[in-house]
């Protein structure tokens, strides 16, 4: 290496061309770059007249700041008259009279004959200084060249390229469900009656599954009917993609009667995490009386959305398959009143008394009349219609207790068998 760069000094200096300028210019000038991005510096020569393009070499410092770039390598370098690739080195001399590039790699080429870069066109690609950006970078960084040699009486001008940091664009989906209990085989749509009623709340209801999120959603959004129109509420969780128990990003949305998911303050149904860098995560989507589902493995979400639609059977989903087959569609199960991610009909802990329990013991319900109808936004209300009922047309508990005697799971058809939703707790 040393050798190398010796004989180019010795070369150069030989060199009788006057009054020509080397030039070099970044084939980007700048870029925007965030933590871990990839930052490509792809010099470009040309040379003014009266060389005509020949010269004896070039010997090109490549500065940059080692706090916020690593030095990568170098991919395509010119090959004619090529050096080996210097190491990093300290830049203590400050050859490009800028303190904050504290680094440096030469990159040279040597011609004894002076027909240096030889046959080729102007300007000339001379490789990719590959660079990474590193993590806690932030603000604007260069990457600039100087000359350890040109040719003997020749300038070297050179543009700098600059390196902006913006904030990583957050990972996203595009993502669809439907709830059993809402669901409506002959149109294809979930009913909104909670929103007809205006029983869908403007603050994201999970606290009572552990979610504390400020999410909050306002009236155009709850005023629109068809096949957007909100159904409830959905908390839709990014997981750790080797303990799928835990959360790393969650957030609560609208789901519409078609099953897209929404943002509840834009009705974007592109759901970004703003919390959470680019990368793999299980997915999972839960609502407060229906069970959950997750991805079956974890998924490489970007900012680009990935299209998950857990109501396609070919959306695999984590663990026993938990979903409900409809016509072409798969279902999420209604029934899970206590949120205990189980559906229970007999037996300690069962969601069937809960409902029963919700309508007895309710201040207007007096009498304590099991056909009483109970107004209102509960969990025990599992078909989404805005009232709890425990026995007549449209009860609330005939669907749970189907789910748990048509299970495949539940091979004696039992009403006290335990239905364990597939979410990992
Ligand atoms: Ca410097
Ligand atoms: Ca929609
Ligand atoms: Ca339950
Ligand atoms: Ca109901």
């Amino acid at each position: 290496m040393k050798q190398s760069l010796s004989l180019a000094t010795a070369v150069l200096s030989l060199a009788t061309s006057v009054n020509a300028t080397q030039i070099i210019t970044p084939t980007a000038a700048s870029t925007e770059v965030s933590a871990g991005s990839n930052v490509v510096f792809a010099p470009r020569y040309s040379v003014t007249a009266p060389d005509n393009g020949a010269e004896t070499g070039l010997g090109l410092r490549v500065h940059f700041n080692a706090n916020a770039v690593d030095f990568k390598g170098v991919t395509s370098p010119f090959a004619y008259g090529l050096q080996p690739i210097g190491e990093v080195t300290a830049d203590t001399d400050d050859f490009d009279a800028d303190p904050t590039t504290d680094r440096y790699v030469i990159l040279a080429w040597v011609d004894l004959t002076a027909q240096w870069p030889g046959a080729d066109e102007l300007p000339l690609a001379l490789g990719n200084v590959l660079f990474q950006v590193k993590s806690g970078f932030s603000g604007t960084t260069h990457i600039r060249t100087s000359a350890s040699d040109t040719a003997n009486g020749t300038a070297l001008q050179s543009t700098p390229m600059t390196l902006t940091s913006v904030a990583a664009a957050p990972p996203a989906v595009l993502l669809r469900g439907l709830l059993q209990g809402a669901y409506n085989n002959s149109t294809g749509l979930m009913r909104d009656g909670l929103r007809a009623s205006a029983l869908i709340s403007s603050a994201q209801p999970y606290a009572s599954l552990g979610y504390s999120g400020g999410e909050t959603t306002m009236l155009p959004l709850l005023n629109t009917t068809g096949a957007d129109a909100p159904v409830d509420w959905v908390l839709v969780e990014l997981r750790d993609k080797t303990t799928p128990q835990t959360r790393l990003a969650s957030k609560a949305a609208l789901v519409q009667a078609d099953g897209d998911v929404m943002d509840a303050a834009t009705g974007s149904t592109t759901l970004s995490f703003a919390s959470v860098s680019a990368g793999a995560y299980y997915l999972a989507l839960r609502h407060r009386n229906h069970l959950g589902v997750m991805s079956a493995a974890p998924l490489n979400l970007s900012a680009t959305p990935t299209v998950v639609d857990f109501s396609q059977a070919s959306t695999a989903v984590y663990g026993a398959d938990v979903r409900i087959t409809q016509g072409m569609v798969l279902l999420l199960p209604t029934g899970d009143v206590n949120h205990d991610n189980k559906l229970i009909a007999d037996g300690p802990d069962n969601d069937r008394n809960t409902v029963l329990g919700t309508v007895l013991s309710n201040a207007s319900n007096p009498g304590a009349h099991t056909n009483f109808q109970l107004h209102g936004y509960y969990p025990s209300d599992l078909n989404l219609d805005g009232k709890t009922l425990y026995v007549g047309p449209d009860n609330d508990v005939n669907t749970l207790l189907a789910n748990i005697l048509l299970s495949p799971q539940n091979s004696t058809s039992s009403t006290n068998y335990i239905l364990p939703g597939s979410l990992p707790q």
